[in-house]
């Protein structure tokens, strides 16, 4: 197939794109490549030495024989988009490229507008430039699980029946997200929602949970290959950045009581359910939503887990609970349905020690370049 895959310089997006390249899709990254100018606002960087994204895609040529066309552009700018559609006329696009942090969106007004404008405007310019040029295109969106907040009841995939005064019908799950960056995801899948019901365009929203690990076969190839990891309190996550935490000696920062509740992933799994979506569109009119994670897991019970990993390693972690920066339940139900993606043949990589072994030891590797002034949060939500 020929494939746009947008924030194919991200850590879900360049992984994503070598593999379906490798698998013989005909692949084109387009990438603002805004994420890299966000380090230097928050003078930050990624844990593993990333190469800029015109080497990187000339080592995998190198490798490997196959080309990856590069556009570097921002979706915010139609004309821009409307030419990569024109000249690539893709069969599926997938779309990584948005301000993806709760915290960066938290910072004050001005990254909340930012967050939401980058965020809402990009998917708005995708559907009209989808139904203006290449109408029959699968639009494969990256939502998230942070869309349904944290329910007292289950959490389906994207809708759910009600029976309301002897009535019933199947409508959105309701939407309770946790940040303006959370936010911008449900109006975008508000926005795709209008674009299926009323021009019979096909998306699929995968509302995906956080996710975890940096390594696929194809970044471990050649160390020019590598992906990037994020540990800092903005745009690190909580399992990779507890990891980096233990492989520094610093204390592992759970946030209030820990008992929050999330859907998670290894990083291989999401690049493998970009291809079962792909290989399995949607159909004309239809607005599709999967959850895409495989795992629950609260933040103190991986925080218990790095620590036990990393003590076999005769590192000594200590968990230490700060005050929370955001504001969240800290004790919940919770139980996501997310049986959709595995029907249609994911088979999960399961969190194991030897998968924390391994993004350890990456950690380990490189545990020089972390900017420690970086690893606490100073983003809060109040
Ligand atoms: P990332 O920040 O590493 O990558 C995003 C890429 O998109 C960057 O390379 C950036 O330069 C590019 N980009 C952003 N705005 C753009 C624009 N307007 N035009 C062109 N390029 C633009 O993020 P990621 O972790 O790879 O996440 C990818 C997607 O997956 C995001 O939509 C995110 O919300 C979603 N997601 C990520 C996680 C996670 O744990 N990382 C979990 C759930 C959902
Ligand atoms: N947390 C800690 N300690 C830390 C970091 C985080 O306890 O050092 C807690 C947070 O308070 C939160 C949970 O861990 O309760 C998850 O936080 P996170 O920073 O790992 O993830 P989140 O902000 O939810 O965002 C990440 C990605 C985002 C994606 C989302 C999926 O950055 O792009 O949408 O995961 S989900 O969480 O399912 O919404």
């Amino acid at each position: 197939m020929r494939i746009v895959v947008a924030g194919g310089d991200g850590f879900c997006g360049w992984p994503t794109a070598l593999y379906l390249s490798r698998k013989g899709h005909e692949v084109t990254i387009v990438d603002s490549l805004v994420r890299r100018k966000w380090d230097e606002e928050l003078r930050s960087n990624s844990l593993t030495p990333i190469a800029s994204l015109e080497d990187r895609i000339a080592r995998w040529k190198e490798l490997t024989g196959r080309e990856i066309q590069l556009y570097i552009g921002d979706l915010n700018h139609y004309d821009f988009l409307r030419t990569v559609l024109a000249q690539t006329r893709p069969e599926a696009f997938v779309h990584f490229a948005e301000q993806r942090s709760a915290p960066y969106s938290m910072i004050d007004r001005e990254h909340a507008v930012f967050t939401q404008v980058n965020n809402v405007v990009g998917t708005l310019n995708v559907i009209y430039g989808i139904k203006e040029v290449v109408p029959n295109c699968h639009l494969i969106k990256l939502g998230t699980m942070g869309e349904y907040g944290t329910p007292n009841i289950d959490i389906e995939e994207g809708y759910i029946r009600i029976v309301h005064n002897g009535r019933e019908d199947v409508l959105p799950y309701p939407k309770q997200p946790g940040s303006m960056y959370h936010l911008s995801k449900v109006h975008d899948s508000h926005n795709l929602m209008f674009a299926c019901r009323v021009w019979g365009l096909r998306a699929t929203d995968l509302n995906q949970g956080v996710v975890y690990g940096l390594h696929t076969d194809e970044t471990q190839m050649d160390p020019l290959l590598v992906n990037r990891l994020d540990y800092d309190g903005v745009f690190g996550t909580a399992l990779n950045r507890f990891l980096i935490q233990a492989a520094i000696g610093h204390d592992l920062t759970v946030y209030g009581e820990g008992g929050q509740t999330r859907g998670f992933l290894n990083i291989r799994d999401t690049i493998r359910c970009i291809e079962i979506t792909a290989e399995n569109p949607a159909e004309s009119g239809e607005f599709r939503v999967f959850n895409q994670f495989t795992e629950e897991f609260s933040v103190l019970d991986l925080a218990e887990k790095v620590r036990r990993v990393a003590e076999r390693e005769g590192l000594n972690s200590r968990i230490v609970h700060l005050d929370n920066p955001r504001v969240e339940k800290e004790k919940h139900y919770y139980f996501a349905k997310n049986t959709k993606l595995k029907d249609l043949g994911l088979e999960p990589h399961l969190l194991t020690d030897e998968a924390l072994l391994d993004i350890l030891q990456t950690a380990i590797k490189h545990k020089d370049r972390v900017l420690t002034e970086n690893v606490l949060p100073k983003v809060t939500w109040k």
